[in-house]
């Protein structure tokens, strides 16, 4: 017999068939080829789960030798999408997994396919949590993600009659392979009830009587590096009842109070409310914050006393990132268990609190501000509710050491003001580091909307502009381009972004222009496939495809945009010769479930869309496209089809954006305003190879607060955009009914209401949009240039990495070493 020996690789493929089999033998008592679809991807799972596994203890074992410091990712929302193929794409086995499934005659895509979105987010400070997993694994940095498992995450959207339908996404319904239930990490967490003080040895013991618990639960969800053996662990929160009621119980009073708090525990972690960037004071959510803080708090203090006994030191081995100010009672929760578990004084509670602590800001909007009313807040979580008044009232007397006699300073910065609690000035008063997401954004934090907080504490505030991961973004979602950057300038890029600037050298090269455009168009082939099986729309691969896919507001502007392509079509109608290059308009996002201009505005894209994609008189020339249920998975696939990246929002609303890089990272130019992280992108890629137009953010805020802007002149001056705006109220997109879209005609105009009219400056950018679109267009027409264009983009993405923000983080805020993990 000839060839006895195996290669390594064989050895692990063959190892591999094996397990996948027999898990389809043992969960289903089947033979692999008799399961479905997703019984074969729940097989496969458990396989690579296998793997992963070993490489999780050994990191975790790693951790414990070195004794790292870690920095704990608090975040109410992490939008992690499918796991499977990810995991696979980072193992470092990657290439044997891939040959072992195929040789079990099985299809990855399809099996990837059968996972359910992990969509435990609503949208960009979601997504931002789950890149920086994946790039904290991949730099070999200790670290956890906390947060909370939602029964239903983000709700699943369906479009019926132009209508966006909210489905509750249950994704749990079926065994979820890739996750760990951690009974042994248990912890009780309270709410409500009364504190008592004793007076016992000389201090004074604060005891919570009267309260309601639950069991806080976790469960771990591993985070494979790229290629390095380092699994981190994104632990999310399940609860449960503490003891389950008694049928028996004849003590009426008890009986209730054990149903009260089944009941607690039952709706705490039952769904994610599903608002983006807008507060609604809600007592559940609340009660959501404490929950997966105190637990999370409560675990991390456990770890550290495992190896330490010197409380004082834990800032030396623990950092607490806040993700936005949902996480903020951190601050009070770490002095109640500093101070009434771990009986340290008030002093050296504060000295450590303050410096374990730092803050993300991700919004300038108003109506994002976190503010809770005292008397919610006192009587859901009366001992936190203490220990902020005193927060406070020595917070007060600072200000007013520093700035005796001004009480506008008060009025501003106090923690406690007006019967509210205000988040954000607690995360600001307590943490040692406060952040923006972008340059302007921060500018903006600084000059504006913090800056008595700036003057106060400078010290404390730095920029840490976004990034995301370009191994699920370019790696995983577009492996034509993948495949392509890695023949022309190596795979270092895909831990190393910056080295994708290789490719620049060939944006003149004819060869690689062709190339790279018969990507674009393989992958717009594949969205036009998607887009017919799910919309049943046909769209021609060689028309423009110009995206805005991001969550539904008004101060990202869809309505700008649909109201663009209203005008194109009535140009059109009009001069049915004109020159035009044949466009895709293609829309994506979800709208919150009480968000009605929101929700008008996806009705009116789809009536819009309804009218054009009918009217067989201008030959296809534009079609419009709302693509239902836009989610992490789907979007994989946008991205990398893309030729426009919309990023319109009003300059200085939009923080940074992360949905603009992950379009230049595929190769789509930037159709944008002056705002978030655009700005930075202009900088790397250059103006020519953007389409920049629209109000500046000082043009804007000026206006804010000087007035001197009035809608209506443009209105009346300008006959294209009365025209648009006339067919929103004359029935022409709405025949059944002309009064459809009256509340989208007058938030631009507003003759009725007190709100100010066209708050996000729709009228006054329009003919620097549309101007800009012209641009674009000109731009198309000239082929080989856009191919250029588009693959200087590429070439200059290197700083939208994630993996550079997080070694920001690390450099300026979190201080890590990082660890090695030797299989
Ligand atoms: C309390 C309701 C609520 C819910 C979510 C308020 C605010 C939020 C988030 C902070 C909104 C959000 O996702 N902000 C986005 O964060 C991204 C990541 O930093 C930025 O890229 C986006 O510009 C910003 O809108």
């Amino acid at each position: 017999m000839a060839k006895t020996v195996k290669t390594e690789a064989e050895i692990f493929k063959e190892e591999f068939k094996k397990k996948v089999r027999d898990e389809a033998k043992m969960l289903y008592r089947k033979t692999l080829e008799e399961v479905s679809d997703r019984h074969k991807f729940v097989a496969v799972a458990y396989a690579v789960k296998d793997i992963v596994i070993d490489q999780w203890i050994a990191t975790q074992k790693a951790y414990e030798k070195t004794d790292a410091k870690t920095v704990y990712y608090l975040s109410m929302e992490f939008l992690m999408g499918r796991a499977l193929g990810n995991m696979i794409i980072n193992l470092s086995s990657r290439n044997e997994i891939k040959e072992a499934i195929e040789e079990l005659g099985l299809d990855l895509n399809v099996i990837e396919d059968q996972e359910p979105d992990a969509a435990l987010g609503n949208g960009g400070l979601g997504r931002l949590a789950a890149c920086f997993l994946d790039s904290l694994s991949t730099l070999g940095y200790p670290a956890y993600g906390c947060g909370i498992r939602y029964k239903y995450g983000m709700f699943q959207q369906k479009i019926e009659d132009g209508y966006q339908k909210e489905i509750p996404e249950d994704w749990l319904r079926h065994v979820n392979p890739l996750e760990i239930k951690r009974e042994e990490y248990a912890c009780e967490v309270k709410f409500g009830g009364f504190v008592r003080v004793e007076h016992r040895d000389g201090r004074n013991y604060f005891i919570q009587d009267g309260y309601q618990a639950v069991r806080a639960i976790p469960y771990d969800m591993p985070i494979v590096g790229y290629g390095n053996n380092v699994v981190n662990t994104l632990r999310i929160w399940d609860a449960e009842p503490i003891v389950h009621f008694n049928l028996d119980e004849f003590d009426k009073g008890a009986y209730m109070a054990a149903v009260e708090q089944e009941n607690l525990a039952k709706t705490i972690t039952e769904v994610l409310y599903p608002n983006d960037n807008h507060y609604a004071g809600k007592e559940l959510r609340l009660k959501q914050q404490y929950f997966f803080i105190s637990a999370s708090l409560q675990i991390a203090i456990k770890k550290y006393l495992t190896k330490h006994d010197d409380l004082s030191k834990l800032p030396e081995k623990v950092v607490f990132q806040m993700n936005d100010t949902h996480p903020t009672l951190t601050v009070a929760e770490l002095m109640r268990l500093l101070m009434d578990e771990y009986l340290l004084e008030w002093d050296e509670a504060w000295a450590i609190t303050s410096k374990c602590c730092a803050y993300t800001n991700h919004t300038i909007m108003s109506e994002a501000l976190e503010k809770w009313p005292i008397e919610l807040f006192s009587r859901l979580l009366p001992r936190c509710y203490q220990i902020i008044e005193e927060i406070n009232r020595r917070f007060i007397i600072d200000i007013e050491n520093k700035y005796p006699g001004d009480h506008r300073k008060i009025e501003k910065m106090a923690i406690i003001y007006d019967g509210q609690v205000k988040m954000a000035n607690l995360a600001i008063c307590a943490g040692f580091s406060v952040n923006g997401v972008a340059k302007l954004h921060t500018e903006i934090l600084e000059k504006q909307e913090l800056r008595d907080f700036y003057e106060m504490f400078p010290e404390k505030f730095n920029n840490k502009t976004n990034g995301i991961t370009q191994r699920r973004f370019l790696l995983h979602g577009n492996p034509l381009l993948a495949e392509w950057v890695t023949g022309k300038v190596g795979d270092d890029w895909i831990t190393d972004l910056p080295k994708i600037q290789g490719i620049e050298v060939y944006a003149d090269d004819k060869k690689a222009q062709a190339e790279f455009a018969n990507i674009k168009y393989q992958n717009k082939v594949r969205l036009a496939k998607y887009i017919k099986e799910h919309n049943g729309i046909d769209v021609d691969p060689r028309s423009i495809f110009d995206v805005q896919v991001k969550r539904l507001h008004e101060y990202k502007r869809q309505l700008l945009n649909i109201l663009h392509v209203m005008y194109l079509y009535n140009q059109i109608k009009e001069h049915p010769d004109m020159d035009f290059y044949p466009r895709t308009f293609i829309f994506g996002a979800k709208a919150a479930a009480g968000y009605k201009i929101a929700k008008l505005t996806i009705k009116l894209i789809n009536s819009v869309a309804d009218v054009i994609n009918n009217d067989a008189s201008i030959n296809g020339k534009i079609k419009v496209v709302f693509i239902e249920n836009y989610r992490v998975s789907n979007a994989e696939i946008i991205f990398a089809a893309a030729d426009v990246s919309e990023q319109i929002s009003t300059a200085s609303k939009e923080a940074s954006g992360t949905g603009n890089m992950k379009f230049m990272l595929n190769g789509a130019l930037t159709l944008g305003t002056m705002d978030g992280a655009n700005v930075e992108i202009v900088e790397e890629v250059g103006i020519d190879n953007a389409f920049i137009f629209g109000l500046s953010s000082d043009e804007v805020i000026n206006y804010e607060n000087n007035g001197g802007y009035d809608p209506m002149q443009i209105f009346n001056e300008d006959m294209d955009i009365r025209k648009v705006l006339m067919q929103l109220i004359n029935g022409f997109y709405s025949p059944d009914d002309p009064e459809r879209f009256r509340d989208i005609y007058n938030s631009l105009l507003n003759t009725q209401s007190t709100d100010k009219a066209d708050r996000y400056f729709i009228l006054k950018d329009f003919r620097s949009y549309a101007e800009a679109q012209k641009r674009v267009e000109e731009a198309y027409k000239d082929q080989e240039g856009w191919v250029k264009k588009a693959m200087l983009n590429v070439a200059h993405v290197g700083k939208f990495t994630s993996d550079r923000t997080i070694q920001e983080y690390v450099d300026d805020i979190w201080h890590l070493e990082k660890v090695k993990v030797d299989m």
